[in-house]
């Protein structure tokens, strides 16, 4: 196995270096490539110095903030020519606990794609408000249902995937940004056959740092489910249900 562990960042100069150095404690065997959109706080030099140190830490700096989704594909890109073959996908800001990769990765030996869930039984969210809570579970429930998506947890970002799935899921070409993004990719891995578990974690809330979530998110994800579900719906009735796996 070949692992590149994909950290897209963007402010998180509080965060990213005692995350790279906790990645290289708990999973010394993975590639890091550091994705930073032009952080003015400083993240990108302060991810190239503890790289320069630790050794296989790489920065892919973009100019400006470009989203998450923008963020992964290019990430992909950069590890697919260097034949990378396992792609994880993780927040900078340690609400995925990076001692939970290992585990992700021995399921990774038998699964294309690994959601790491809160989902499923084992899961946990200690400190969110209800409100998110609801707001969160609400969307992966809706998501699930009119997608056929047969996962609880289909806007984590805690993954990994191998370069087949993304190669099977044509992730080059996913449009959507923020948690659309991580559903975008689920519909696609199932729709392409990629083989899926989801895998249970306990997600904290960020400790330092500003949070970047957005009712700009939220909305564009709801508003792509529904697009899919209605394309998906015409599908149906107009090839029968085996052609709708054909996305
Ligand atoms: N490169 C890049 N990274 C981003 C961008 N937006 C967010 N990130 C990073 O993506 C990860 C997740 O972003 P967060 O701000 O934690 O958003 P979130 O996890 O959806 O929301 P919270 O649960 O409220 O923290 C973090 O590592 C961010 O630094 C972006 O536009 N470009
Ligand atoms: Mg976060």
């Amino acid at each position: 196995m070949r692992p590149l562990v994909v950290l897209p960042t963007y402010n998180e100069i509080l965060n990213v270096e005692l995350m790279l150095r906790t990645l290289r404690e708990v999973v010394p065997e993975c590639h890091v490539l550091v994705v930073d959109d032009g952080s003015p706080d400083g993240t990108g030099a302060r991810a190239h110095a503890v790289g320069a140190e630790l050794g296989h830490i790489e920065v892919l700096e973009r100019s400006r903030k470009g989203g998450l989704g923008r963020a992964y594909r290019a990430g992909f890109a950069w590890g697919l020519e260097r034949d990378f073959d396992h792609f994880v996908e993780m927040d900078c800001d340690f609400s995925h606990d990076p001692r939970a990769l290992p585990g992700l990765l021995a399921a990774a030996k038998e699964y294309e794609v690994v959601i790491g869930s809160r989902y499923v039984r084992g899961g946990h969210i200690p400190n969110w408000a209800y409100s998110r809570h609801l707001l969160s579970r609400g969307g992966n429930q809706y998501a699930s249902l009119v997608l056929g998506l047969k996962v609880a947890d289909s806007t984590s970002g805690f993954r990994v995937y191998s370069a087949s799935a993304l190669d099977k899921i044509g992730y080059a070409d996913v449009t959507a940004e923020g948690y659309g993004f991580q559903i975008e990719m689920t519909y696609r891995a199932r729709n392409a056959g990629a083989s899926i578990i989801e895998v249970p974690i306990t997600f904290k809330d960020r400790q330092r740092g500003e949070s970047k979530m957005s009712r700009a998110i939220v909305v564009e994800a709801l508003g792509l489910v529904t697009e899919w579900a209605i394309e998906r719906q015409w599908r149906r009735v107009r090839y029968g249900a085996r052609r709708v796996r054909n996305r």
